[in-house]
């Protein structure tokens, strides 16, 4: 299979200080916005991942009002916090988006966590590509098509990779098949850390 046109890997993008120092800027940031624990719309199952995000919105997921991007956090109602200036960075080197990231989406996952198959569609700037930022423990990433049938693609990603889901790739569905216990020592509570940053609303 071959990947979809838009999609980039960019492995070790960053080194270990850097993994070492976004790590704690997440630990710093759970401080002010503490990770939750997402559900699934009018059924209100749990997801396997914990979440917590940065930057001016943030996705959320509740039973009640499902997918969404909401300028406070569900517990404390306190804005997200600023993401730190690396993401800001990587965002201006990689994207290729003439406007800032607004939502940095922060997946914690322990180690029987997964991600089902999806796709990401409650973003109006679907133009805008989606950058992913992997840390500690390795996990096994899965990319197939436009339609959930069809042929899917795997991917080992680990500490410090950078995943960039522009063009095609942007309307692909996507998960997490399995977390690597153990492959790091840099995450604190154990685990993997995923962070995405998106573009949610058309600029201008
Ligand atoms: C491909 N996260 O948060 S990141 C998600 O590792 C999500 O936590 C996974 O899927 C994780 O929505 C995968 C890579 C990724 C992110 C967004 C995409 C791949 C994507 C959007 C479209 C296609
Ligand atoms: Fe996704």
């Amino acid at each position: 299979m071959t990947l979809p046109q838009g999609f980039r890997f960019l492995p070790g993008y960053f080194d270990r200080a850097q993994q070492a120092g976004l790590i704690d800027a997440v630990i710093r940031a759970a401080q002010i916005a503490p990770f939750f624990k997402p559900r699934m719309p009018r059924t209100g199952q749990p997801l396997s991942v914990d979440m917590t995000n940065f930057g001016p919105l943030g996705w959320v997921t509740d039973k009640e009002k499902g997918y969404r991007y909401e300028e406070t956090h569900p517990e404390t109602g306190a804005p997200w916090p600023d993401p730190p200036a690396l993401l800001t960075q990587l965002w201006q080197e990689v994207s290729n988006y003439p406007a800032p990231f607004e939502a940095c989406l922060v997946n914690h996952y322990s180690e029987n966590a997964k991600m089902g198959l999806h796709i990401d569609w409650d973003e109006e700037a679907t133009d805008a590509a989606v950058v992913s930022v992997s840390l500690g423990d390795k996990a096994r990433f899965r990319l197939g098509g436009p339609t959930r049938k069809g042929k899917t693609h795997s991917l080992e990603l680990s500490s410090g990779d950078v995943v960039v889901l522009g063009g095609e790739s942007r309307r692909c569905y996507h998960g997490v098949d399995r977390i690597y216990r153990g492959t790091s020592t840099l995450v604190p509570m154990g685990g993997r850390l995923n962070l995405t940053m998106r573009r949610v609303t058309l600029p201008g």
